[in-house]
């Protein structure tokens, strides 16, 4: 019977582990909160359209169309009002982010937005 050296098996064990574990981190990725502005929302595709602030290290501030889980109910925001949410990106017929927990901001909070963004929504 061949035998195999324990080292050699410690090392695909953690091998196996670190490649499950990266496909788990593709699945969803963990929640980042962002501020944003609500743009509107399309009730048949459950999507959301905002205008958010960076993402430090994951994303520009931009305007974006966002998936909503299911369960998530359908936002009661109108058009302008800030918001806060939180972003996941989720491995769901390819690589598709996910806006959850919609939460009003007061009407006083600064945030940083692209001006084109803005304006292409009239909100400049
Ligand atoms: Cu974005």
């Amino acid at each position: 019977m061949k035998s195999y050296s324990l080292p050699l098996v410690v090392t695909l064990a953690l091998l196996v582990w670190s490649v499950a574990g990266l496909a788990q981190d593709v699945e969803r990725s963990e929640v980042y909160p962002v501020n944003g502005i609500f743009v509107s929302y399309d009730e048949a595709d459950h999507e959301i359209v905002v205008i958010h602030e960076e993402v430090p290290q994951v994303m520009r501030a931009m305007r974006m169309m966002l998936r909503l889980p299911e369960g998530e109910p359908a936002p009661q925001f109108t058009h302008g009002d800030k918001i806060r949410f939180g972003m996941q990106r989720r491995a769901v017929q390819g690589h598709q982010w996910f806006a959850m927990d919609l939460e009003p901001l007061p009407e006083e909070t600064a945030l940083v937005l692209p001006e084109k963004a803005l304006e292409r929504e009239g909100l400049k």
